[in-house]
């Protein structure tokens, strides 16, 4: 398997989410990818590469195929407003605590930094620091070249193994750790590259909500996720069993919601109506955006899966037979995180 990383993940560095009326640390930090990458030294699953160019000058018309440029504008320079604004905040993250609320204006993009903040950020738990858009284009590099390695050579599979995760940002939105979305740029070099039909499968514990409304009028990609159900768990305001596409796109959105407790057997028959999707769908090549916080330890989520269960994820998802491109999304479990991932990538070789 073709794996690549991203060697700037550190820029981002969170410091502090908000939850429950306090800051509290942040769950999303750079420990977790460098896990990953210690399981890989332990039980190698093919060598490791970094793509070549990670500026944002160079990425900058790839982001613009799923990213609007006033988003992508603000992130590139909300860092130095934000110093602007005191020299001290140098030392603090910013966090949006004003939103475009039902009945208000997002077409007008306001002056005032903490007003653009909030236009672009849906939560209050995801930290915008010095390094992030360096992170962020650097890891969107790496899931590109991902899909294009997929598309362009005889290599069938690829793990982009990249942070700041990314399937919680949406056409012109941040949220839930993530800024770029890793999974849906990859899904875009696919299609360009040859393949007519993808597939996007995403595994994370959590509604890939940002995904879903990049593809949600398309029918050239079929989004599919399986996570915890929106009326308990985050990201609470997509993800419900009823939104299967718009326009288009109508039928080519599939949500697979779970109760909050939901062990392996359950979820197992869950990624099957995914897998039986994806096959009744025709797709081409598959990207799977893989979070492993479906873990019975995972901190801030609910499903019991265990260690040795992530290889029967592997090997299932290997049964679709199609070229694969897998990205790194969420796991909190920071000691576990590498064995889990490690697991889905051996189970999917073996
Ligand atoms: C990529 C990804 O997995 N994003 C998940 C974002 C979840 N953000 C909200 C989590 C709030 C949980 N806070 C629990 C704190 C317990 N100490
Ligand atoms: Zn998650």
């Amino acid at each position: 398997m073709h794996i690549v990383h991203n060697p700037l993940h550190r820029l981002h560095q969170g410091r502090q989410e908000m939850f429950r009326g306090r800051l509290v640390d942040c769950h999303e930090v750079p420990d977790r990818l460098d896990h990953v990458l210690a399981e890989l030294q332990r039980r190698p699953m093919g060598p490791l590469h970094t793509p070549p160019d990670l500026s944002a000058t160079a990425l900058r018309p790839a982001l613009e195929r799923i990213h609007t440029p006033r988003y992508l504008d603000f992130l590139a320079t909300a860092w130095d407003e934000w110093i602007a604004l005191d020299p001290a905040n140098a030392t603090l993250d910013a966090l949006p605590s004003v939103w475009p609320g039902r009945g208000m204006r997002s077409d007008v993009l306001p002056t005032n930094f903490a007003a653009r903040l909030g236009l672009f950020g849906f939560d209050a738990g995801t930290p915008l620091t010095a390094g992030t858009w360096a992170a962020a284009c650097a890891g969107a590099a790496c899931a590109i070249a991902a899909a294009r390695h997929v598309a362009d050579t005889a290599e069938r599979s690829a793990f982009a193994l990249s942070r700041p995760p990314g399937h919680h940002a949406g056409t012109d939105f941040f949220g839930g750790y993530c800024f770029l979305n890793n999974a849906a740029l990859a899904a875009r070099a696919l299609r360009e590259h040859g393949f007519e039909r993808v597939a996007v499968l995403d595994v994370d514990y959590h509604h890939g909500n940002g995904t879903q409304q990049i593809f949600e009028a398309r029918a050239d990609v079929l989004t599919i996720s399986i996570h915890g159900d929106p009326r308990t768990e985050y990201p609470f305001f997509l993800g419900h069993a009823d939104e299967r596409g718009t326009g288009a796109g109508e039928g080519f959105n599939l949500n697979l919601p779970l109760p909050r407790g939901t062990g392996f057997a359950r979820w197992r028959e869950a990624l099957q109506t995914g897998l039986d999707a994806v096959r009744s769908f025709g797709a081409q090549a598959l990207v799977v955006p893989l979070g492993v916080d479906t873990f019975e330890g995972d901190p801030i989520s609910g499903f019991t899966l265990k260690s040795a269960d992530y290889l029967q994820v592997g090997r299932a998802i290997a049964s679709a037979e199609l070229p694969t491109v897998f990205v790194f999304e969420g796991g909190y479990a920071v000691a576990e995180v590498g064995i889990n991932v490690v697991n889905v990538l051996e189970g999917f070789a073996s």
